[in-house]
């Protein structure tokens, strides 16, 4: 019998719907695309020019207090505001646009200037597990926001504009794109099958030639439907909500799985590897939302080395997403990697 995997072959992603194409005959083919420079290694544990670093003025002239462990500050240039005068324009249903209100955050997981998640301690990232739900619990109490969205852009590759450890909070009115259909795909699931879609999948990949690394309570795979080359899906193992939600076990569970990913990363192209991370999680509109279960996606761009990243170009915008390295074959590749971080084994 033919193996469907080493033919051309769609799969589909049931949390949104999409559909990606899989090439695995194509993983051969010879490269001669742009190489990127290597980024920049080592960092001091403080840089007077950074506008993260505790004690130092920020661009927008606010200072940042001498912090110890995570520290969070309102974006000086936010992408939402709170108070986004009311609109409601309609040309004939064909031009539409709705007033959105919000809040912007960033969150320094560290004072250290020097560190990336995966070179700091559990606990500290338990620190930064901390804030993210107390940031969680304060805004969801304010009536005009609709969902929280906690994120990390790493790298210069995705646009990260400072390398001290931080990440930001987007928190809107209007459940985004990707969170409405991860949404109705979940509530469909639930109402038709009397399951949770995510339950469900996590069952089927116990033990999968899928998984990169798991502990008590988060399993973190590369997902069946992964588009990214290397992309992770980490998911609890008891069905909960959101973050807030997660028992102390949990909280540091996942903090530990969070440096088991990146550490693997990290050793992938032996580089700091780069990367949007973000967490999905129940809206907070009040509902109980059972539908909702809590996971975090990690989207990494690099694809052959620590500079040859994969461009989601031509095909991918017009048409769907390609991919030719296959998920399994991603995740072997991860799994394999020593839980040690590359710069603690020399
Ligand atoms: P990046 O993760 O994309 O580098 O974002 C850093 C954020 O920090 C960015 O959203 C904000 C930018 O608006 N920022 C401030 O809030 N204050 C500053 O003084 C500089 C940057
Ligand atoms: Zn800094």
């Amino acid at each position: 019998m033919m193996d469907w995997m080493e033919f051309p072959h769609r799969r589909w992603n049931p949390l949104t719907g999409d559909w990606v194409l899989v090439s695995p005959q194509r993983t051969r083919r010879p490269w001669q695309g742009r190489v990127e420079p290597a980024p920049a290694q080592s960092q001091p544990a403080f840089d007077p020019q950074c506008y993260l670093c505790p004690g130092n003025h920020r661009t927008g002239g606010a200072k940042n207090p001498i912090y110890t462990g995570a520290f969070v500050f309102d974006n000086d240039f936010a992408a939402l505001l709170p108070g986004a005068a009311p609109l409601e324009f309609d040309r004939g249903r064909l031009l539409a646009a709705r007033a959105e209100r919000g809040i912007c955050r960033v969150v320094c997981f560290s004072p250290d200037h020097s560190l990336t998640l995966p070179r700091m301690g559990v606990a500290e990232i338990r620190g930064v597990v901390d804030t993210w739900i107390e940031q969680c619990r304060e805004l969801s109490r304010r009536p005009e926001i609709g969902y929280v969205q906690i994120f990390e852009n790493r790298g210069e590759l995705m646009g990260c504009s400072n390398p001290h450890p931080h990440g930001q909070i987007w928190a809107g009115e209007t459940l985004p794109t990707v969170w409405r259909k991860e949404q109705a795909a979940q509530a469909e699931y639930r109402s038709t099958r009397g399951a949770c879609l995510l339950c469900d999948y996590l069952a089927l990949e116990r033990q999968s030639e899928r998984v990169v690394c798991e502990n008590d309570s988060f399993v973190a795979l590369v997902p069946f439907w992964a588009v990214w080359p290397f992309e992770i899906l980490m998911v609890s193992r008891r069905h909960c909500p959101s973050l807030e939600t997660l028992a102390d076990a949990e909280q540091n569970d996942l903090s530990e799985i969070m440096k088991q990913i990146t550490i693997r990363y990290d050793n992938l192209f032996e580089t700091s590897f780069p990367y949007t991370m973000g967490f999905h999680q129940r809206p907070t509109d009040g509902a109980a939302h059972e539908e909702w279960h809590l996971h975090a996606h990690y989207c990494p761009p690099l694809l052959r080395s620590a500079t040859i990243p994969k461009f989601m170009v031509g095909y991918e915008l017009l048409a769907e997403p390609q991919r030719d390295l296959t998920p399994e074959s991603a995740a072997a590749r991860l799994r394999e990697l020593s839980p040690r971080h590359y710069l603690d084994s020399r």
